[in-house]
C-alpha cells in the first residue's frame, strides 16, 4: 500500500470518526430534572386543586402546571437550572418561592401552603365591624387572660390576631393598648402590620 492511500484511510477513518460521534451526541437526551409537590390551604391544612404553579426565570414563565384534587402538582422535562417558583389560586395569596435548582434524573420537591388574605378593621378588636373605646376594654380583658379576639389570620409568617396590631410593627400585645389609648387622646394615626394592611 503506497503512502497516498494510507493518508486517504486515515483521513476517511477520521471523518467517519467525527461523524460518528457528532451523530451519537445528536442521539443523547438532553440533561432533565423535574420538580414537583403539593399546594394546601395553610387555613385548613385541605389540598387546593386547580391551583397554578409556574416556574420561571428572569420574570418568564419557562413551565407550568395546575393541581389535581389531592393538591399535586409536576413538571417534568425541565432544563437543569434555577427557577423561581409560584402558586396562586383565586382566593389566596400567591406564594413565591425563589431559586430552586432543578437537578439531573432528579425530582426537586417543592410544597406550598396559601392563605386568604386577611380582612379586618384595624383596632376592631372584638370583631364586630366598628372600632371604638369597647375594643379596648375587650383588649385589656384579653390579655389580663380572657377571651382572645374572635379573628386572626396569617400575616407576616404566622397566624395571630391583626385588628389589634394599630401600632403596624406586626404584634398584638399591651403597646397596641397603649397606642389605642393615645388614639383617643392625642389623635395617634393607626397603622396595620404592612404585610396584611386592614381597613382604616
Ligand atoms: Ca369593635
Ligand atoms: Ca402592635
Amino acid at each position: 500500500m503506497n503512502r497516498l492511500s494510507i493518508s486517504s484511510i486515515c483521513l476517511i477513518t477520521f471523518i467517519l470518526s467525527a461523524i460518528a460521534l457528532v451523530y451519537s451526541r445528536a442521539q443523547d437526551p438532553p440533561p432533565i430534572g423535574a420538580i414537583s409537590g403539593f399546594v394546601i390551604n395553610g387555613d385548613s391544612s385541605r389540598p387546593i386543586e386547580d391551583a397554578i404553579v409556574r416556574a420561571l426565570q428572569d420574570g418568564n414563565e419557562i413551565f407550568r402546571d395546575s393541581t389535581d384534587s389531592n393538591g399535586l402538582y409536576i413538571m417534568s422535562e425541565m432544563q437543569l437550572g434555577f427557577y423561581d417558583l409560584e402558586a396562586s389560586h383565586d382566593g389566596f395569596v400567591a406564594q413565591t418561592m425563589l431559586g430552586i435548582e432543578v437537578f439531573m434524573d432528579q425530582t426537586t420537591s417543592v410544597d406550598f401552603e396559601l392563605h386568604h388574605p386577611c380582612s379586618y378593621i384595624e383596632g376592631d378588636i372584638n370583631g364586630n365591624g366598628a372600632m371604638n373605646g369597647i375594643d379596648v376594654t375587650y383588649g385589656v380583658r384579653y390579655f389580663k387572660g380572657g377571651v382572645p379576639p374572635p379573628y386572626s389570620c396569617f400575616c407576616d409568617g404566622y397566624t395571630w390576631y391583626v385588628a389589634g396590631d394599630v401600632n403596624g410593627d406586626c404584634v398584638f400585645n399591651g403597646l397596641d393598648i397603649v397606642y389605642i389609648i393615645g388614639h383617643y387622646k392625642c389623635g395617634y394615626p393607626y397603622t396595620s402590620c404592612r404585610a396584611c394592611r386592614g381597613i382604616k
